[in-house]
């Protein structure tokens, strides 16, 4: 199996995650032709990624790819086996793809903007606290809580810290997980992971590489 990759891409990122955790023989690449090329583009609907090439059947969506890779195990080391525990881990996921992330994307647009447009910015920042309040709700629910263990939650929770970590600041809010003490917990915990260090330093480099090539 390969996984096509970009480094920074917290969709991808998470995939690595639980990769690396489960020790998996995947293979990581960059999309062949490059993302948006025509060779790309003709193996999923998708053409983003996270795309794992499973013996050449293609399959896209990170938490899709989680799912599929998670099946095999019944271990509950990463995905608790009961149903109801595992369906809770589903819901923060998609909480995270469907509301959280979203927030993040208008201080992506800011970031490239000239000029800035103020306004933009203080809603952005202010929905973006807001949904880390809602984030930390989430890890506070029994099934959720946070263990020493690294969880497929985890794997999508990580990445997006990173990217709030590093966007706010360059928008003056130097800590933006002060309110959120179970997020500064878990991230903390996360930075002396082995695996989940290993992909925020992944991350780091991968947005250095793409903001230096973009200047
Ligand atoms: N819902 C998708 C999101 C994947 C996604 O948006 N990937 C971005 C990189 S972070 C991408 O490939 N963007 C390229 C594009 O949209 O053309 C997933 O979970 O895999």
């Amino acid at each position: 199996m390969e996984l096509y990759d970009l480094p920074h891409s917290p969709y991808a990122a998470r995939v690595r995650m639980y990769i690396y955790a489960r020790n998996l023989a995947v293979d990581i690449s960059a999309p062949p032709g490059g993302l948006g090329s025509d060779t790309y583009k003709a193996l999923t609907v998708s053409n983003k990624v996270p795309i794992l090439n499973n013996d050449g059947a293609y399959l896209a969506e990170s938490s899709a790819i989680i799912e599929y890779l998670e099946a095999q195990f019944t271990d509950g080391a990463l995905g608790p086996a009961d149903p109801w525990a595992r369906a809770q881990q589903s819901a923060m996921t998609r909480y995270i793809d469907l509301y959280f992330a979203q927030a993040l994307f208008p201080l992506f647009q800011q970031l490239r903007a000239a000029p800035r447009d103020k306004a933009v910015v203080a809603s952005a920042l202010a929905k973006l606290l807001e949904e880390l309040l809602t984030l930390q709700r989430w890890y506070q629910l029994s099934e959720l809580q946070p263990t020493s263990a690294l969880t497929t939650v985890d794997c999508a929770v990580i990445p997006v810290l990173f990217y709030v970590r590093t966007l706010a600041p360059l928008f003056g809010v130097s800590e933006p997980l002060a309110a959120t003490p179970l997020l500064t917990e878990r991230w903390t915990w996360a930075e002396q992971h082995a695996v989940a260090s290993r992909v925020i330093e992944e991350m780091a480099a991968g947005l250095k590489a793409v903001m230096s090539g973009a200047k």
